[in-house]
């Protein structure tokens, strides 16, 4: 687990804060962590929307089979709690993406979303993948919610809910650690590809970060909060940056 203090974390929703704790210990469980620095200035912000705080706290790691890890955490005031996660493997890795999206306010959890996206887009996991996924238990969440267009990225595996009890919460944060525990294991396995194929995977890394960028919903907090040139310089350096 990470020694650094946890300062937002503790005053999050407590699905964000489990969550974040999991993919931390998930992350120190299987890999030798380097740091990998953000753009100066950007590890941690503070604006404001609406007459509230808005803090966003970043943390980032890179290892050999991962450009950048990247584990964020936001809040605006009590009114909105968020936790954005994306792992982004290097191109000489045919890695699928790694995302997670969890945004609740007023302690209840609107959208809960983890996914392992296939890196160009539309095509199937590689077979690593498929097999161990497929093999886990089916869930059945009582409010599923629907992907907006941009969100053709995201593979069969994807989960995408607005959780109704704790039991969904468990439910959900069990199903991300089993997503990360298979994706953990199987890069560390992984061997790189050849140049021509690296070079159509970063064509596909680029692919998923320029829909992830078309997330009017994340603009909006971050356009409100800091105005539009500030939110398009986070979403393509921060959050989305392209190899
Ligand atoms: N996102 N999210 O990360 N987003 O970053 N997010 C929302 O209940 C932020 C990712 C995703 O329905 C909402 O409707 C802010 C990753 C999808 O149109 C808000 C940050 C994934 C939706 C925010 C952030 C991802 C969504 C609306 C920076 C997936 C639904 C909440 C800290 C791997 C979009 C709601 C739709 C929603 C905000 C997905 C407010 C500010 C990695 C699909």
């Amino acid at each position: 687990m990470s020694t650094s203090t946890p300062t937002l974390r503790s005053q999050q929703h407590p699905l964000i804060r489990q969550l974040a704790d999991c993919i931390e210990a998930v992350w120190h469980q299987h890999f030798d962590l380097s740091s990998y620095d953000l753009p100066d200035e950007l590890g941690y912000v503070e604006g404001r929307l609406e007459g509230e705080k808005l803090t966003i706290e970043n943390r980032c790691y890179q290892t050999p089979q991962f450009r950048k890890m990247h584990l964020e955490l936001a809040k605006v005031g009590n009114i909105l709690d968020i936790l954005h996660c994306v792992m982004f493997p290097r191109p000489e890795y045919d890695l699928p993406m790694f995302g997670s999206d969890l945004v609740g306010g007023r302690g209840q959890i609107s959208a809960a979303i983890a996914d392992l996206s296939p890196v160009i887009s539309g095509q199937p996991l590689p077979e690593s993948y498929t097999c161990k996924l497929s093999a886990l238990k089916k869930l059945n969440f009582s409010q599923p919610r629907e992907l907006p267009e941009w969100g053709n990225i995201f593979s069969e595996f994807c989960i995408f809910v607005r959780p109704t009890s704790g039991e969904e919460e468990a439910m959900f944060l069990l199903r991300v650690q089993e997503f990360l525990e298979i994706h953990c294991r199987t890069a560390i396995a992984s061997t790189p590809v050849s140049h021509e194929q690296a070079m159509q995977i970063l064509a596909g890394q680029r692919n998923y970060c320029t829909k992830q960028q078309q997330n009017d919903k994340t603009r909006r907090v971050l356009e409100k909060a800091f105005g539009s040139a500030w939110a398009e310089h986070y979403m393509t350096t921060v959050l989305f940056d392209m190899p």
